[in-house]
């Protein structure tokens, strides 16, 4: 049996792509609900709507779990998901726990990057009121670089006027650690490299969650030797056009060249 993954879109694909290192061996089925990014700017019941819809589809395929690649989607239904399914439901969250432990002692504070659905939900202020006692966390939603994904468009020349326009206001130098909140937003980190000073450091949750689904699976003695095929979904509908299987492995490249 596959591993479930699901995004709203491509963003899914760099917590995939941590998860494809760990565990190389098992076959994957990546759901993109393209019929519906962005999830970021809707309402929590519209969202909730698709999510719950596309899993039920993916549920049919007979997946063996499901990693909910998307920040957004963890954020509104994953404990409805653990409830609905019977195998092993899976988040990603902000990792503002690890930023916030890294950024001890520095003076400086932590700038947390994700949907506003996201930074808007009471899990995360329940994640931040937890961790953070020196009110060191910001945050900020940058809409545009999920929309910049979805195109495949990664041109600096307009990604970095994008960026420096959406920071202007924030002093970057106050910062030691940014968090990718949002599973688009890996595909940016060299842009963003380019706009905050050379001391901050970036972390995301995908090798988290990517560790996680391997412990998970080894517990219930449920690791594949299966061959790291991906099949891939744009909504409810199979990829098969050689044009886009390019390009997500484009992405993936492009992940591999950033480490
Ligand atoms: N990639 C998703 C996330 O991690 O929140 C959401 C992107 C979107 O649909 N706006």
């Amino acid at each position: 049996m596959r591993i479930g993954f699901f995004d709203s879109g491509i963003g899914g694909l760099t917590v995939l792509h941590q998860a494809l290192k760990l565990l190389p061996q098992e076959d994957y089925l990546f759901y993109a609900d393209t019929d519906h990014v962005p999830y970021g700017e809707k309402t929590k019941d519209e969202v909730r709507e698709y999510i719950l819809q596309a899993v039920d589809f993916m549920a049919r395929q007979h997946i063996k779990a499901l990693v909910v690649a998307c920040n957004t989607a963890t954020s509104i239904v994953i404990e409805e998901l653990r409830q609905r399914y019977d195998f092993p439901v899976l988040g990603i969250e902000p990792a503002v726990k690890p930023a916030v432990e890294q950024s001890e002692g520095k003076q400086k504070k932590v700038l947390v990057l994700a949907t506003r659905l996201t930074l808007q939900e009471k899990k995360y202020h329940d994640l931040v009121h937890r961790i953070d006692h020196g009110e060191i966390v910001d945050s900020l939603p940058l809409p545009g670089l999920v929309e910049f994904a979805e195109r495949f468009d990664f041109d600096e020349e307009r990604i970095i006027p994008y960026l420096k326009s959406a920071l202007a206001h924030l002093d970057l130098k106050r910062y030691s650690t940014v968090v990718l909140g949002c599973t688009h937003f890996p595909y940016f980190e060299g842009s963003l490299r380019k706009i905050f000073p050379d001391t901050v450091d970036f972390i995301s949750g995908s090798l988290g969650t990517a560790r996680h689904l391997k412990q998970i699976l080894q517990a219930e003695g449920r690791i594949n030797e299966g061959t790291g095929d991906i099949l891939f979904y744009r909504s409810s509908v199979q990829v098969d056009d050689p044009a886009m299987l390019s390009k997500y492995e484009r992405l993936f490249k492009r992940l591999d060249e950033m480490e």
